[in-house]
């Protein structure tokens, strides 16, 4: 007690929360005035929005202060995860599921006269992220919190998140996401504790008492800001940390143009430095090489490491003890510059040897890699590197030259292998290859799903698997039940609960339990009946948001993921253009099909023009698919703009299918693949990353397969792919193709969708015409199936049955097991 209270409630660690309706009304209306200025009857439903976060915040910060304080005593080992993105979702809901309080919460509202359901929609999710990577960062810190491990999430406090989508004329335009614009009340700021992060500027030995050594002399610096978010476990009084670091102008900026007496100078120069935290690049699985992006990187993770070396350390820590107590997770390649910035902290400011700060780097560090296009592993050419980190640049020399000598003592001088190991490349220019960066650093690098390890290792990086033998592993990837199933789903999730009792929600491996459900009628019963209101509920989500209704009794056939080229959202228009032709040309009556409804969530990189013009596409054969009366009642395709995570917390509870169609060996994982099997869709696809090891848990009857294996592409590949081919051997794909290049979905203007048709006629880089009659003739099978609604059903609950594996807790077990060696902190 160094401040020498004597009260009793100062002296204790922290002041408990209220816990009861009446507790949380009063908190509640308190924190309308003080933190608002409002009175309930004055109070708008943006204020109510904030007391109410607020409320549930300070419910849980207790348990955040004692966690930190305890984690500060114990020194446990924890895990630091480096991401340039974090695809959060809305908060209020999981922060109030996590305390316990949702029940007060809603009670405590209704007293008050409000809705918590209506101040629920006011909240702007904070979109850091992309895509499945960015969400896969989300689920893991909250697995970690649940299980109580140590660990800090670290990324960036994007001003604009991912942009928000909206269709002019069926094509994408972007507009920026303020998601700040109404104040966050889930962050803490903490100015008071920014770091100063440096850039530029030259490289010079000096003497340092006899000794030669090396320093940075930087040209300028920005201020990090840290802002703190609570990450609470499930129930279990676990908070964790989030800090996302923001950039600001620093004082010496300032002044040095303050000084010159050009103040509108002054002002640029301060813009330039908060750029660097404005804005989420919107490029996903496609880094983009541009220094604002590296500046971006190196940004937050030296922040971080400085946050960590000098604020999570005691004072007198010994560094060469570092690997017991933390690991850095490299989440991609994106915060790869870490390891130069530690080996520079380590060696030019600590003051350790090279060799033994090496060391402790290596154990230190382990890599995640998310992808196998070669397109999308992220290079920084030499030139840039040098000129905004000259330091960082040779460090990473001296790595590149000690790892080769070790590897001609191992191989021989096989130049050409040199050549391919090297952490530098030659070509197109000088560049640093930061997977390779990567892989030499971390203790370990793991894929992140049972094939695409395996292709890591035979395919992307050969030599080094070769090079270190048991550096290599793989741990599949998995969401979070919390959010994607029970604040998702919440009647499946009573039903289970009905079945199962509690606690499954925590060992999702109890959902096995379900299989033998399966075999009860009244079980199908009631899960086709939790289904059939999930869909209303969607109806009337989609109806308020885009005025989309969505139709019953029709199978909903969902495909929501990025727009790429290699998830083959073309294949998937292939099928419904097939499915309309045949009806509009009489060859199939109408009444024979399965009332379909397709819906469609894909946000395009802006600059991805092909992307673009695929999602024009969709919208364009939507708008003449709907207003066919030929196919009225049948066919209906929907494409809500803004896919995010909280429109995926709606829809993917409804769906029936799930597309996972991506070309064999292209798809990393996917993660949406497992919340659809997680919440009782069945999935069509193919044989590519985790559908492989979905696939193998809830057997072929309970998922429809096709389209050509990664080796089979590979001998396709070898053989020399022509798809036109394919196109002149197949009536169902010449009539689709023809239809799209008539112009029948662009008021006959031939000219503008006949990029698409040339590129799958005559590039077809992802073999959407090799493997669209195995996709055809696969949906025709979901048609079958489909129209045995109880067997359908049954096949759906054993998707939820066999899927437990896919919880991120067994994610984080794997993890902890076999790269972080970070036991629960209780
Ligand atoms: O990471 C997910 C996987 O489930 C997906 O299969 C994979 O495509 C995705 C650069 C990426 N890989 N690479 C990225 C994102 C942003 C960026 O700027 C690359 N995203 C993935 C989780 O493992």
């Amino acid at each position: 007690n160094s401040t020498g209270a004597t009260h009793p409630l100062a002296l204790a660690p922290v002041i408990a929360p209220p816990s009861t309706v009446d507790g949380f009304v009063r908190e509640f209306l308190q924190n309308l005035n003080l933190e608002r200025g409002v009175t309930l009857s004055a109070s708008n439903p943006n204020d109510r929005y904030i007391a109410l976060a607020y409320t549930v915040r300070d419910y849980l910060v207790a348990r955040w202060l004692e966690d930190q304080r305890r984690q500060r005593e114990t020194q446990a080992k924890g895990v630091c995860y480096l991401s340039a993105e974090y695809l959060l979702g809305r908060q209020l809901d999981n922060n109030l599921l996590a305390s316990g309080l949702t029940d007060i919460a809603t009670d405590a509202l209704a007293a008050c006269g409000i809705d918590i359901g209506e101040l629920r929609e006011l909240e702007v999710e904070p979109g850091l992220g992309n895509g499945g990577l960015g969400r896969l960062a989300a689920c893991f810190i909250d697995s970690l919190a649940t299980m109580s491990v140590p660990n800090v999430g670290y990324g960036i406090r994007y001003e604009y998140g991912i942009f928000r989508q909206t269709f002019v004329g069926g094509q994408q335009v972007e507009q920026p996401d303020a998601w700040l614009s109404l104040g966050s009340p889930w962050e803490f700021p903490h100015p008071e504790a920014a770091q100063t992060i440096s850039f530029g500027g030259h490289t010079e030995t000096y003497d340092d008492g006899g000794v030669t050594r090396n320093r940075w002399v930087p040209g300028w610096d920005v201020e990090a800001v840290p802002y703190n978010y609570m990450v609470p476990g499930y129930q279990n009084g676990r908070v964790n940390t989030l800090r996302l670091w923001s950039a600001k102008a620093t004082n010496s900026f300032d002044l040095r143009v303050f000084n010159s007496g050009d103040y509108e100078e002054a002002v640029r120069a301060q813009t330039f430095a908060e750029n660097i935290s404005k804005v989420l690049y919107p490029e996903d699985s496609t880094p983009q090489g541009k220094e604002l992006r590296l500046q971006q990187q190196y940004f937050f993770v030296a922040a971080s490491i400085r946050d960590f070396l000098d604020h999570q350390l005691l004072p007198d820590f010994d560094l060469t003890k570092l690997p017991e107590r933390v690991i850095f997770q490299l989440n991609d390649t994106h915060p790869v510059i870490a390891v130069p910035e530690f080996m520079r902290v380590l060696t030019d400011e600590k003051g350790m040897d090279w060799d033994a700060a090496w060391a402790i780097t290596q154990q230190c560090f382990a890599y995640t890699c998310h992808t196998l296009l070669p397109e999308a592993l992220e290079v920084w050419s030499v030139d840039l590197l040098g000129r905004l980190l000259p330091r960082h640049l040779e460090i990473i020399y001296r790595i590149n030259e000690e790892f080769l000598v070790a590897v001609r003592e191992r191989f021989g001088d096989d130049e050409m292998r040199i050549r391919n190991m090297s952490i530098i490349s030659e070509f197109p220019e000088r560049s640093v290859r930061m997977a390779y960066l990567a892989t030499v650093a971390g203790a370990k690098v793991n894929g992140v799903a049972e094939l695409h390890s395996q292709l890591l290792r035979d395919k992307v990086l050969p030599d080094f698997d070769e090079f270190y033998p048991g550096k290599f592993t793989n741990v599949t990837n998995g969401i979070t039940p919390r959010r994607f199933v029970r604040l998702a789903n919440p009647q499946l999730s009573g039903l289970i609960t009905e079945a199962l009792g509690g606690g499954w929600l925590t060992d999702m491996e109890r959902l096995r339990e379900l299989e033998a459900y399966a075999e009860d009628p009244d079980f199908r019963a009631a899960f086709a009946e939790v289904k059939a209101a999930n869909k209303r509920r969607l109806n009337d989500v989609l109806l308020a948001r885009d005025g989309f209704e969505v139709s019953d009794g029709h199978m909903l056939d969902v495909m929501v993921k990025r727009l790429h080229e290699y998830k083959r959202q073309m294949l998937k228009l292939l099928h419904i253009v097939t499915a309309y032709e045949g009806i509009v040309s009489g060859a199939v009556a109408a009444s024979d099909v399965q009332p379909r409804t397709f819906i469609f969530g894909a946000k395009a990189a802006p600059g991805y023009a092909m992307a673009k013009r695929i999602i024009h596409l969709i919208n364009a054969v939507g708008s003449v698919v709907n207003d066919d009366p030929r196919v009225e009642g049948r066919l209906k395709v929907l494409f809500p703009p803004n896919y995010n995570v909280t429109l995926a917390e709606r829809l993917i509870p409804a769906a029936d299918l799930s597309e996972q169609i991506s070309l064999a060996g292209k798809e990393a994982s996917g993660t949406g693949n497992m919340k659809f099997a997680l919440n009782g869709a069945l999935t069509i696809g193919t044989d590519d990353g985790a559908n492989v090891e979905i696939r193998q848990l809830v057997g072929d009857d309970n998922f429809f397969l096709f389209g050509m294996s990664e080796p089979e592409v590979e001998g396709l590949w070898a053989r020399g792919y022509k798809p036109s081919e394919f196109y002149q051997a197949d009536d169902h794909l010449r009539r689709a193709i023809d239809l799209i290049a008539s112009g029948a979905f662009s008021d006959g203007d031939k000219s503008v969708f006949e990029p698409i048709v040339s590129n799958l006629l005559y590039d077809d880089r992802f073999m959407v015409l090799a493997d669209y009659s195995a996709y055809i003739d696969a949906q025709a099978k979901v048609d079958a199936a489909y129209a045995d609604q109880d067997a359908w059903t049954r096949s759906a609950i054993l998707n939820v049955a066999r899927c437990g594996f896919f919880s991120s807790d067994r994610s984080m077990r794997d993890y902890i097991e076999r790269i972080w060696h970070t036991p629960p902190s209780l």
